[in-house]
Formats: C-alpha cells, sequence, structure tokens
C-alpha cells in the first residue's frame, strides 16, 4: 500500500521520466545493500572491524600492504558470493527507453555489469581489477583467495586494487564523463548514496545548477536532500520498478 504523498512524489518523477530523453543516474552503497553487501556508514557500516577510511588509503597500503590486501581479499570474497538485486536491473532496464542514459557508481562490486548495465562510469574503481605499483598496468583478478602478496607478472612490481583511495584523484576522464553526463541530462537520480563522499556528492547540486530535474532515492534524507528537487524515501528494490516504462 502506498502512502498518497509518496505516490504524487511517484507520479511527478514519472511524468518528468516521460518526458526525458537524456537520463543518468548515480549509485552509491545502498544498491548494492539489498545484495547482502555491507554499506560504509550505515549501522552495519563496518567492513571486518575496519572502516573504509582508515584502510582505504595509500599510507595504510605503503605501511601494510598485506593488511590492506587482507582486508580487500575478505571483500572480495564477499562479493563474490552474492547477486545483483532488482534494483541493479531496474537501472539496467533503464537503458533502453532513454536516447542517452548514463550510469555513474561509487561503488567497486561490479553488480552493475554483472546486472546488464553497458557501461557504467566507475569512479572509485573497481575490487575486480588489479593496478601494478611499478608499471601500472591495470588487469582483471577474480582469485578468490588471491595469493597475498600479489606481484605483476610484467615486471615484479606489487600489485594493488585498481580502487580509488582516499585522498587519491578520481580518473580524469571518469570525472569529465560525470560533469558531461550530469550537466546535460534532463533527470538525474541518485541512488543509495549518503551524499559525504567528494566529488561524488558535487554531482546533484551541478545537475539541478544545469536545470536537470534532481531525485534522491534513500531510506533516510541526506546531506545532500536538500539540493533535490524530490526524495524519495525507500528500497531502491522497491521504487525503482515504478519507473521502469
Ligand atoms: C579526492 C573506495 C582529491 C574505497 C571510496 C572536497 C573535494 C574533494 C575531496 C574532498 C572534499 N572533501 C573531502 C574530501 C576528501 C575525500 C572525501 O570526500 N572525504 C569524505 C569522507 C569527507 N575525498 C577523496 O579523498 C576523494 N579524492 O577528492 O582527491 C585530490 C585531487 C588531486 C590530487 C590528490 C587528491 C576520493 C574519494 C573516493 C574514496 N574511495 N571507495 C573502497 O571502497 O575500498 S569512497 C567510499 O564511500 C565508497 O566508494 C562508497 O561508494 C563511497 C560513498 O559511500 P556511499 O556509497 O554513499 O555509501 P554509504 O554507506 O555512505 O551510504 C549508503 C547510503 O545508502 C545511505 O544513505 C543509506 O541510507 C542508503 N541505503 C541503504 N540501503 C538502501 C539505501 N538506499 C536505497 N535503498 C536501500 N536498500
Ligand atoms: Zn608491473
Amino acid at each position: 500500500m502506498i502512502m498518497p504523498e509518496i505516490q504524487i512524489q511517484i507520479d511527478l518523477i514519472k511524468e518528468k521520466l516521460e518526458k526525458a530523453d537524456t537520463v543518468t543516474v548515480l549509485t552509491g552503497a545502498g544498491i548494492s545493500a539489498d545484495s547482502g553487501i555491507p554499506t560504509f556508514r550505515g549501522t552495519h557500516g563496518l567492513w571486518k572491524n575496519h572502516r573504509a577510511e582508515e584502510l582505504a588509503t595509500p599510507a595504510a597500503f605503503s605501511k601494510n600492504p598485506k593488511l590492506v590486501w587482507e582486508w580487500y581479499d575478505w571483500r572480495r570474497g564477499l562479493i563474490a558470493s552474492k547477486e545483483p538485486n532488482a534494483g541493479h536491473y531496474m537501472i539496467a532496464e533503464m537503458e533502453k527507453p532513454f536516447t542517452r542514459f548514463h550510469l555513474i557508481t561509487q561503488n567497486v562490486d561490479g553488480l552493475h555489469e554483472k546486472a546488464g548495465s553497458t557501461n557504467p562510469v566507475e569512479l572509485h574503481g573497481n575490487i575486480w581489477k588489479v593496478r601494478c605499483t611499478g608499471c601500472h598496468g591495470i588487469s582483471f583478478n577474480f582469485d578468490v583467495p588471491i595469493k597475498l602478496l600479489p606481484m605483476c607478472k610484467e615486471c615484479g612490481g606489487l600489485l594493488r586494487p585498481h580502487i580509488v583511495w582516499f585522498g587519491e584523484p578520481l580518473d580524469k576522464i571518469d570525472i569529465e564523463k560525470s560533469y558531461a553526463a550530469v550537466q546535460n541530462s534532463n533527470v538525474v537520480l541518485i541512488i543509495g548514496t549518503s551524499g559525504l563522499v567528494y566529488p561524488a556528492a558535487s554531482l546533484a547540486g551541478m545537475a539541478r545548477e544545469n536545470g536537470a530535474f534532481v531525485v534522491e532515492i534513500n531510506l533516510e534524507r541526506t546531506p545532500i536532500s536538500e539540493e533535490m528537487d524530490v526524495t524519495l524515501i525507500g528500497k531502491a528494490k522497491d521504487l525503482l520498478p515504478f519507473f521502469i516504462r
């Protein structure tokens, strides 16, 4: 049973999507929560008793690469056992009806592609990719568990997760693609993110400044809620089916 005020919001969003030819979706850990993957800052927001901010840093890796790799190996093992949920599949479906559709994700779990999304911008990297600290070569590695410490076959250098850590710059091309997407969209959906991590959190305001109708889908209001046209409270997997033609 949908509350009347939620139904009004859903109808308004559907109306905007009907008229849209360019749509951008930005996702955070909340879209994977319904797949059983812990979020970063929610009540269960711990990763094996560690907070992302303390281990997802270059300093932590240079100080103790084994600890950081053990933590990522644990996360890779957890993610490998999970499947995309209805929210991921709905977003993959959304690619069809619009002239232009962009998916930008802060998630590193690879579940959007597993659900059929064709070209997500993975702003914070991908937990299934490794990068050599010597020759900077990037490759996929799906070993679970991964043999620690992993070394580059080309140059013997130490491999690291190809993930953007705190204090590291995001990939320039990914940032440019994301800015262009939100600056040229009629509708932007911000799904399952606490809106705390920059520069990803600045995309909502940028979209609004450029005339997009901006919708947040979350279990609760967030620090970027006041930048939204509509904040729809609920689970992504329950709400997204309303917007699929
Ligand atoms: C950089 C990889 C500069 C690690 C991650 C201003 C400008 C620029 C930088 C900064 C700035 N202010 C502060 C900074 C520094 C920092 C930052 O933002 N810090 C924060 C904590 C204040 N930013 C950086 O360091 C970035 N780098 O800017 O570099 C620079 C430039 C040049 C040269 C040198 C440096 C790098 C940021 C990337 C960090 N890496 N991840 C890993 O995963 O191992 S960030 C990490 O947080 C994850 O990637 C995650 O995706 C991201 C955001 O978290 P969320 O996805 O939002 O997850 P969260 O748990 O917080 O929230 C989940 C939400 O879902 C909740 O709201 C919940 O209610 C909701 N939810 C739950 N279930 C559901 C749901 N919603 C719907 N349905 C459900 N079922
Ligand atoms: Zn190498």
